[in-house]
């Protein structure tokens, strides 16, 4: 059976790709902070899981979790790496520098802490695949962005270079870049604010985090020697980061 490690487990985008992982087949090593959601998609999914709590900021607790994962766990065929969030929404000249470098720290480095603790592993194999979760915000960058939008085009840097670097290793490297998915992303990106998040949705169907974990299961299940190396996918109402046709 083949594993797969989904970072952000907890909640939306990362949970619905560990359900839709866990119903073809893969175990799962499932991450995040959040112990008891963990516990929850455990009881959820009919397939071994092997929770890891850490915070992929801290490069030490990502060694030790991935150090930590008994043999049978250890050959990781599938590294989804979608933890991260954004932090606030406003102009560069008032920017919170705690957001920015949650953002950074998260988005950017933990991201890069994941793939060198996995990638080895894959190599040694000569055989793996990494699914980095970018968005349009790593293709354009829209008003008051600034900083998220930074983070996610370092994603879509990385999704390239880690492409050009692993050519020929066996390992293959994609990117799925979503627009407008509802799930906690808003509240997270307002403190919490629900009505200000709750707006960000209103006026047309948004995405599900369902349909992001249906384009990666189609990515992670194409034959060998098929490679989607880059996607982006929005609400039909969506057609760039700030056009979205929003009804009354
Ligand atoms: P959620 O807020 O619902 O989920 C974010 C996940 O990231 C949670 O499981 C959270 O787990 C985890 N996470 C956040 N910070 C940390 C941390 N420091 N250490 C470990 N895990 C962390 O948002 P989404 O599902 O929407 O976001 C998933 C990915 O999709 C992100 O990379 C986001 O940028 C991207 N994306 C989202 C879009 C959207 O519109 N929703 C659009 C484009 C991209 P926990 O808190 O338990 O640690
Ligand atoms: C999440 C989508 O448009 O809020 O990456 O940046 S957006």
């Amino acid at each position: 059976m083949k594993i797969a490690l989904v970072t952000g487990a907890t909640s939306g985008i990362g949970w619905a790709t560990a359900e839709h992982l866990a119903a073809v087949g893969y175990k799962l090593i499932i991450c995040g902070r959040r112990e008891e959601r963990l516990k929850e998609l455990s009881s959820k999914v009919e397939v071994e899981t092997y929770p890891l709590i850490f915070d992929v900021r801290d490069k030490a607790a990502v060694d030790a979790a991935i150090a930590s994962l008994p043999e049978e766990w250890k050959a990781i065929d599938v590294l989804i790496n979608n933890a991260g969030n954004a932090h606030g929404l406003g102009k560069i000249q008032d920017g919170n520098v705690d957001d920015w470098e949650a953002m950074i720290d998260i988005n950017v480095k933990g991201l890069l802490y994941m793939t060198k603790a996995v990638v080895p592993g894959m190599i040694a194999r000569a055989t793996g695949h990494i699914v980095n979760i970018g968005s349009v915000a790593g293709k354009e960058v829209y008003p008051n962005g600034n900083v998220y939008c930074a983070s996610k085009h370092a994603v879509d840097a990385l999704n390239s270079g880690m492409r050009l670097d692993l050519n020929g290793t066996g390992v293959k490297v994609s990117q799925v870049c979503p627009g407008l998915v509802e799930t906690e992303f808003s509240l997270v990106r307002f403190k919490g604010d629900e009505d200000r998040a709750g707006a960000v949705y209103q006026g047309f169907d948004p995405l599900t985090a369902n349909d992001i974990a249906d384009l990666i299961q189609f990515i992670v299940t194409r034959p060998a020697h098929v490679n989607i190396a880059d996607t982006l996918i929005f609400p039909a109402a969506q057609a760039g980061s700030t056009v979205v046709d929003r009804k009354a």
